[in-house]
C-alpha cells in the first residue's frame, strides 16, 4: 500500500509486492560474477518486499550487501516506469541484464522509465548495500538497528505515450474571506514518436475548473503552469482537516493528490496556524517495530495514531527520516501537525567537510521535499539532528541545508535539533528552535529545567533569537515497561521516566517561548548494540509504551498534562 486513496484511475499500476528471491553477498562478489545477469538462483532464498531482511531468522546483525530477483510478466509492449518507494542504503538496478541505475538513501522514492518495453517475461535484480560508515546517511554510529533491505512498495506503471510526471501546489490563502489563489504546476513527457496533442482536464472534488489543449513534440517535456481562484474553502487544520481532492487528466493518463488548505506562520515566539497560535504536543516516532524494523505495515500505523491521539497529542515529530507516505496520508486525514527530517543524526565535527555527506543530504532533502510538497500536515522540515553545530564547520552545513530548504519550499517553517543549546552557533538559521536535553537522564537531574530554560533565554537574547518560537524537539528517560516498585527515583523503572516527563512538561508548558514539545520517544526501538552497549534489551527504551505499545506509567502521566492544555 503505497497511498490512502487511488492515485491513478486511467494509469495500470502494480505492486510488485510479495516474494522475492534472495541472497546476500557478504564477500561483494556480485558484480565481479555478473550476478545481475546470472542470478545464483540454486543459493537464492525467497525475501518478502517490502521488509527488512533483518527481521528474518539468521540476518539479524546482517549489514552489507544484498541481491533480490524478480521476474515481471509485461501485458503488452509499452512505456513502463518503474518505482521504487524505498530501498535502504546503496541500490543499483539491473533489467535483463542491464543497469538501469544508481540510487542512494533509504527513505525517498526513485524511478526509470523504459521507453518501449517489451511483451512478455522481464527479470529484475536489485543489488542493494546498507552498510553505515563515515560517509553514510544514517552514519556509523546511530541509535538505531542497522536495518537493510526493500522496505517499501516496487510498483510497476504502464504508461501511455504521453505522462505526467508530478504535480506540484502553491497557494495563497486569505483567511478573512478564505479564498484561494492556486497555482498548480505539473510537468507532461512526451515519449511518441511524433507531435501529440493532449485533452487537459484539471479538477477538484471531481469538479472541473480548466481544461485546453497542449501539443508536445516528440520527446519534448512540457511544463505546464496553471492558476485559479478558489472562493470560500473549508480550512484544514487540527480540529477539521479538509482535504481537496486534485486531478488532473491528461490525455490517457491521470494524476491525483490531495491538498489541505491552511496558513503557517511564526510570530513573537509563537507558531500560527490559520492565523491562530498553537501549542504543539508531540511525540518523537520511529517509524519501526521489532517484528517489521522499518518496513511498517499500514494497519499499525492507524494504530499508533489512535495510541498517540489518544495520548493528547497533535503533533509528530518523524525522527529522524521521511516516513512511509502511507503515514503521511493518515496525518493529513487526521489534522497531524508533522515535522519531517532526513537521517543527518549526529554528525561530528571530523564529517562535517565531507563532500559526500554535503551532496547526499542535499539530495536526500531535495527528494523529500519534492515527495511531500503537497503535504497539509507537514508544517515545518528540519534540517539535522545533533550534529555538531558549536563550529564554523557545522554552520556552512546547517547554512547549505536551511538555504536549499528555503529555495525549494518558502511556504513552511524550517527547524533544527541542537544538543549544544547554550553554545550553538546557528541558531539564527532556523524560524523555529529545537532543543534536544536529557535532564535527568544524561545529565543533571529533572529538578534542573527551570535553569536551563533560563539560561537558553539569555543565550538567545545574545545571538538576536530570543523571539524565535522554541521546540523541546527531545527530552525524557528510558524504562523497562513492567519495571515497577516503591522507589521512584530508580533508573529505568516506570515512575523514574514518569518523574522526568513531569517536571520537563510542566517547566515547558510555563514558559510563553515554548511553542511545542516532542517527547523522546513514542515507542521503545531497536537499537545498535555494537554502538550503544547501554540500550537494555537491544533497546532504546525511552518509550512512553513500549516496543509492542504497551503503556508505560509515563502514558497516562502525559495523558493527563497534554489533555490539560488547550
Ligand atoms: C538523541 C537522539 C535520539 C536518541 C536519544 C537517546 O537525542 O537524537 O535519536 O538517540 O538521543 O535516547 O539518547
Amino acid at each position: 500500500m503505497i497511498r490512502a486513496f487511488t492515485q491513478h484511475r486511467l494509469r495500470n499500476t502494480q505492486l510488485l509486492d510479495g516474494q522475492w528471491d534472495f541472497i546476500t553477498d557478504p564477500e561483494d562478489q556480485g558484480l565481479a560474477a555478473n550476478w545481475f545477469a546470472n542470478f545464483p538462483l540454486a543459493e537464492a532464498r525467497s525475501m518478502h518486499v517490502p521488509a527488512c531482511w533483518n527481521n528474518e531468522i539468521g540476518l539479524y546483525s546482517y549489514e552489507g550487501v544484498a541481491w533480490y530477483r524478480k521476474t515481471v510478466e509485461a501485458r503488452r509492449t509499452s512505456p513502463t516506469r518503474l518505482v521504487f518507494h524505498g530501498v535502504l542504503g546503496h541500490a543499483e538496478v539491473y533489467l535483463d541484464g542491464q543497469r538501469l541505475g544508481y540510487h542512494y538513501g533509504g527513505f525517498s522514492p526513485f524511478e526509470f522509465v523504459l521507453p518501449g518495453l517489451a511483451q512478455g517475461r522481464h527479470e529484475l535484480v536489485v543489488r542493494t548495500d546498507n552498510t553505515h560508515t563515515r560517509d553514510t546517511i544514517p552514519l556509523d554510529r546511530v541509535d538505531w538497528h542497522h536495518y537493510g533491505g526493500i522496505i517499501r512498495s516496487v510498483e510497476w506503471q504502464e504508461l501511455p505515450a504521453v505522462y505526467i510526471r508530478n504535480l506540484k501546489a502553491d497557494y495563497d490563502l486569505q483567511l478573512a474571506d478564505r479564498s484561494v489563489a492556486l497555482r498548480l504546476q505539473a510537468e507532461l513527457v512526451s515519449l511518441a514518436a511524433e507531435t501529440t496533442e493532449i485533452d487537459l482536464e484539471w479538477s477538484l472534488d471531481d469538479r472541473a475548473f480548466l481544461s485546453r489543449k497542449v501539443s508536445l513534440a516528440p520527446g519534448q517535456t512540457l511544463t505546464l503552469n496553471e492558476q485559479t481562484r478558489l472562493a470560500d474553502v473549508k480550512l484544514w487544520d487540527n480540529a477539521s482537516p479538509n482535504l481537496y481532492l486534485l486531478r488532473l487528466q491528461a490525455g490517457e493518463d491521470d494524476l491525483c493528490d490531495r491538498l489541505g488548505f491552511r496558513t503557517i506562520e511564526v510570530k513573537d515566539a509563537q507558531i500560527l496556524i490559520n492565523g491562530r497560535p498553537v501549542l504543539l504536543k508531540g511525540v518523537n516516532r520511529h517509524e519501526e517495530h521489532p517484528e517489521w524494523g522499518f518496513a511498517f505495515p499500514p494497519r499499525l500505523m492507524s494504530k499508533d495514531l489512535d495510541i498517540i491521539q489518544k495520548l493528547g497529542c497533535n503533533f509528530i515529530r518523524g525522527s529522524h527520516y521521511p516516513n512511509s507516505q502511507y503515514f503521511l496520508d493518515l496525518l493529513d486525514e487526521r489534522g497531524l501537525f508533522f515535522w519531517e527530517e532526513i537521517p543527518l543524526w549526529g554528525y561530528p565535527q571530523a564529517v562535517l567537510t565531507d563532500r559526500k555527506i554535503h551532496d547526499r543530504a542535499l539530495q536526500m532533502n531535495r527528494e523529500m521535499i519534492e515527495r511531500d510538497y503537497n503535504r497539509a500536515c507537514v508544517i515545518m522540515w528540519g534540517a539535522q539532528n545533533e550534529m555538531e553545530t558549536r563550529t564554523p564547520e557545522g554552520l556552512a552545513l546547517v547554512e547549505a541545508l536551511t538555504g536549499l530548504i528555503r529555495s525549494l519550499d518558502t511556504t513552511r517553517l524550517v527547524t533544527g535539533a541542537t544538543m549544544y543549546p547554550l553554545e550553538d552557533v546557528t541558531l539564527h538559521l532556523y524560524d523555529v528552535i529545537g532543543i534536544n536535553q536529557y535532564y535527568g537522564w544524561y545529565k543533571g537531574n529533572y529538578q534542573d529545567w527551570p535553569e536551563f530554560l533560563a539560561q537558553f533565554h539569555t543565550y538567545a537574547a545574545t545571538k538576536g533569537v530570543e523571539n524565535r518560537p522554541i521546540i523541546m524537539s527531545e527530552f525524557g528517560g528510558a524504562a523497562i515497561y513492567g519495571s515497577r516498585g516503591w522507589e521512584d527515583d530508580r533508573l529505568f523503572s516506570e515512575e523514574y521516566q514518569a518523574n522526568i516527563l513531569r517536571a520537563a512538561l510542566t517547566t515547558f508548558f510555563a514558559d510563553p517561548k515554548v511553542a511545542g514539545t516532542a517527547i523522546w520517544q513514542y515507542a521503545d526501538i531497536r537499537s545498535d548494540t555494537r554502538t550503544f552497549r547501554d540500550r537494555a534489551r537491544g533497546f532504546n527504551n525511552k518509550g512512553v509504551v513500549n516496543e509492542y505499545r504497551q503503556p508505560k506509567h509515563s502514558y497516562w502521566v502525559v495523558q493527563q498534562i497534554y489533555q490539560a492544555q488547550a
